[in-house]
């Protein structure tokens, strides 16, 4: 089993985590050897642009988005991490899912880290990450995707998200799981209002010095668009999605989930150019 990249670069930079959606068009004549081709090509192009790691997801987490089966999301993303691994075996990749069996599935096809925005609330999920070894990442999220922006409420973010997060971990623990081997994520976007994902990212130091490594995935997500304006929509996000990676950066995140990888792999290395120049 190869190791997963958790820590930051000795330069202090984050991990860059290129993000890989697996999601077939069935519309498309190639069916599925073409979504997993594309898909592959796609975490083949991101590796060259200097992603460290590869995050491969076969369901849409995204708000509003349907659940997808156990078996057509296993068949999306397992023959994907095999693709990327025939052509470049020591790739660190991680599996997007809430499922226990598709994380094992996509391990014993090569995964290498469980990426679960629902912080291993399926039943079995913690026995699963036990028996699997790999490191986990634990994510806040506030309700379930289908309707987590219908009404996000919470007496205190900071607090509730940390206290939610060192919870999660805790049940994990109890397996008998390795510390070293877990990584939280605030969950940027899941089940929050803009002031909600602001006071956040305000405070990543805070999630930082509880001590374990900390994923930052704010890439293309809608803040950005709250915040700049209504018309600017995914593809026009680069410019905010680089100035929260650099933020999350500078607050001492492990890894970056991002989409831009070249771009924002080439301003991570400016600003801790500059960064160290001046240290
Ligand atoms: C995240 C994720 C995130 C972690 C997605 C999107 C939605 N996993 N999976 N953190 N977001 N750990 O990329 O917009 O923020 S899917």
């Amino acid at each position: 089993m190869l190791a997963f990249p958790i820590r930051p670069h000795s330069d202090g930079r984050p991990q860059v985590m290129g993000i890989v959606n697996v999601t077939p068009d069935s519309f498309s004549d190639g069916g599925r050897h073409a979504s997993t081709q594309a898909a592959r090509d796609h975490g083949l192009a991101l590796l060259e642009a200097g992603a460290d790691c590869l995050d491969v997801g076969g369901e849409s987490t995204r708000p509003g988005a349907d659940p997808v089966s156990e078996s057509e999301e296993l068949d999306r993303v397992a023959p994907v991490i095999e693709a990327i691994l025939a052509e470049r075996p020591h790739t660190p990749i991680s599996i997007d899912t809430m499922k226990p069996s598709v994380a094992r599935a996509a391990v014993h096809a090569g995964a290498s880290l469980w990426n679960d925005v629902n912080a291993l609330r399926a039943d079995t999920a913690p026995e699963t990450a036990m028996e699997l070894g790999v490191p986990v990442c634990l994510m806040h999220m506030q309700g379930e995707p289908r309707t987590m922006q219908a009404a996000p409420h919470y007496d205190d973010v900071v607090n509730d998200v940390a206290r939610y997060l060192g919870q999660r971990a805790g049940v994990l623990l109890a397996t008998g799981f390795d510390r070293n081997l877990i990584v939280l994520d605030p969950g940027i976007g899941f089940g929050k209002t803009l002031e909600h994902n602001l006071q956040l990212m305000a405070s990543l130091e805070h999630f930082v010095s509880l001590g374990l490594p900390v994923l930052f995935g704010a890439s293309r997500k809608r803040f950005i668009q709250a915040i700049d304006d209504p018309a600017v929509d995914a593809m026009d996000r680069l410019g905010g999605s680089i100035a929260v990676a650099l933020h999350a950066a500078r607050a001492g995140c492990a890894i970056v989930r991002v989409h831009d990888v070249r771009e924002t792999v080439q301003a991570l290395k400016v600003q801790a150019a500059v960064l160290n120049a001046g240290a």
